[in-house]
């Protein structure tokens, strides 16, 4: 399942971008918010976002060391590969399966998930991406959840938050900007937005299928942490 996802994204993805130019809108990769507000949480706070709240679902905190998230899927990485692009995704370490696995890190808790990425237009005509992500279980009611909150350190990047109602892998994102501190963040569904390539689908977290995040950008070699993912609801 996992691989179909691997190979099946790039050429879904390049397709709906290779429709987006008939649009002549591609406005993806140029624009830069501030990272999204974060609560009452400092940026160098050490401790996990949201852990207080037991109505909070926790995605994956990465202290078992293994590399599926807290509800039991895998985690896998995706390129750009088949686009004429050439970006390659490394994870801190792979399980036996070859699933990106978590590693020691410096943020106060034991493990994060960490990737070196190295992105390469090659040929293809838009900016390069890797992506990385876990799908969430079908059949789980997540209506009541009002956002989702993480914690990162490295690379500019997109928090992806994938529903069914997507055919076209447009996804609603909210971008963030590249930081050397560990810095918490919680991004409500209601400022999450389509990049604008694909059919407009109205969110509805009734119909989560997983999570992302994808690193969309012009040439250039980074890395990226994350740690503490929960879906959250809004007090
Ligand atoms: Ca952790």
């Amino acid at each position: 399942m996992n691989i179909k996802k691997i190979l099946a994204l790039p050429a879904a993805f390049a397709l709906a971008l290779i429709f987006s130019a008939c649009d002549g809108d591609n406005t993806v990769s140029v624009k830069t918010e501030p990272v999204a507000e974060s609560g009452n949480q400092s940026e160098n706070s050490t401790e996990p976002t949201n852990q207080g709240s037991t109505e909070n679902l926790l995605i994956d905190n990465f202290e078992d060391g293994d590399g599926t998230s807290a509800l039991g899927d895998p985690w896998f990485t995706g390129t750009d590969a088949g686009t004429g692009a050439e970006s390659t995704i490394e994870p801190g370490a792979k399980d036996a399966e070859g699933h990106p696995k978590p590693t020691k890190t410096d943020n106060g808790s034991k493990n994060a998930l960490s990737f070196v990425y190295s992105l390469k237009k090659g040929s293809y005509e838009w900016d390069p991406f890797v992506n990385w992500g876990v799908h969430l279980p079908a059949g789980k009611d997540y209506s009541k959840y009002t956002g989702i909150s993480y914690r990162y350190k490295g690379g500019d990047h997109s928090i992806r938050v994938e529903t069914s109602d997507v055919k076209d892998n447009d996804y609603h994102i909210k971008k963030m900007n590249s930081t050397d501190e560990w810095t918490p963040v919680t991004v409500e569904f209601s400022k999450l937005e389509q990049e604008g390539w694909g059919a407009p689908v109205t969110f509805d977290p009734s119909n989560i299928t997983g999570i992302s995040i994808q690193v969309k950008r012009p040439d250039t070699t980074d890395s990226l942490a994350i740690d503490d993912i929960y879906l959250i609801v809004s007090p």
